[in-house]
């Protein structure tokens, strides 16, 4: 059984939520350009690009490509690229940065600590993230309330970063069968790996299969505390306050 069998179930106002999404995409290519969508290429993420699309907005696309992805993203990355009406951006960790790290902590550094994990992190993810965002007014992500409790309060717009760029979370408050029921309505296409249980994709080596009951996130960082289950992409303010 696919991902849709298992998961294409709407919530009784899907329909009024998709509409309202809509009319939030539409407001965020509007108010708040120059913007862009951040695609991890995952399920929330596909729906996005197939919105945007749809309604035609002036929205880019980009993907932080690690270096560490599965074969399975890189290749629906090239189909995506090949398909998007939106231009695709691919935005690469610095190669010397990521040579440098490799060669100091081995290729297994993030699973001895959380400070080589981040470290790993911060060439891979974050410093492509701050290039792919400059000079942008606000970024699209595929972030839901229910795929975890730190994220149990993300809002539809979020209040502006140090930078003063804005968040919007299109899909906040869709749920995973929400999802599924688009990527089966509309026949969008989808990374492979969520059919081998994988409901959260980021890099290979950080990523793994769960199995029944297991939650959302299970299968990120797994090794972890649940509280330090964050690459720092989606960092509260609060908490970079403090830190
Ligand atoms: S993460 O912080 O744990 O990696 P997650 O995989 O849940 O995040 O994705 C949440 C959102 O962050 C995605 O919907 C997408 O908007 C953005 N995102 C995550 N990974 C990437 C990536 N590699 N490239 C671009 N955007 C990403
Ligand atoms: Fe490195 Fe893992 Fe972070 Fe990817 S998710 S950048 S491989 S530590």
């Amino acid at each position: 059984m696919g991902a849709i069998d298992l998961h294409a179930r709407p919530t009784r106002d899907f329909d009024a939520k998709l509409e309202q999404t809509r009319k939030l995409l539409l407001r965020a290519a509007s108010e708040f350009a120059p913007l862009k969508q951040a695609s991890s290429l995952g399920a929330e993420d596909v729906v996005i690009t197939h919105l945007v699309n749809g309604l035609e907005l002036d929205i880019p696309v980009f993907v932080l490509e690690t270096g560490a992805l599965h074969a399975e993203t890189l290749r629906l990355l090239e189909r995506t690229q090949a398909t998007s009406r939106a231009p695709v951006e691919v935005y690469r960790p610095v190669q010397e940065a990521v040579v440098q790290f490799v060669q100091r902590e081995g290729n297994e550094a993030m699973y001895r600590s959380i400070d080589l994990r981040k470290a790993c992190c911060a060439i891979r993810k974050l410093e492509p993230l701050s290039r792919a965002l400059a000079g942008q007014r606000a970024w699209i992500t595929g972030l839901r309330r229910e795929q975890s409790a730190a994220r149990s309060d993300v809002a539809l717009i979020d209040t502006p970063d140090a930078e003063g760029r804005i968040k919007i979370n299109p899909l906040a408050d869709w749920t995973w069968g929400d999802v599924w029921h688009y990527i089966a309505t509309h026949g969008v296409d989808y990374n492979p790996l969520h059919d081998q249980f994988f409901p959260s994709i980021g890099c290979a080596p950080c990523t793994r299969a769960i199995s029944l009951g297991e939650d959302f996130r299970s299968g990120r960082w797994w090794w972890e505390e649940e509280t330090a289950k964050e690459c720092g992409l989606h960092v509260h303010q609060q908490e970079k306050a403090a830190a």
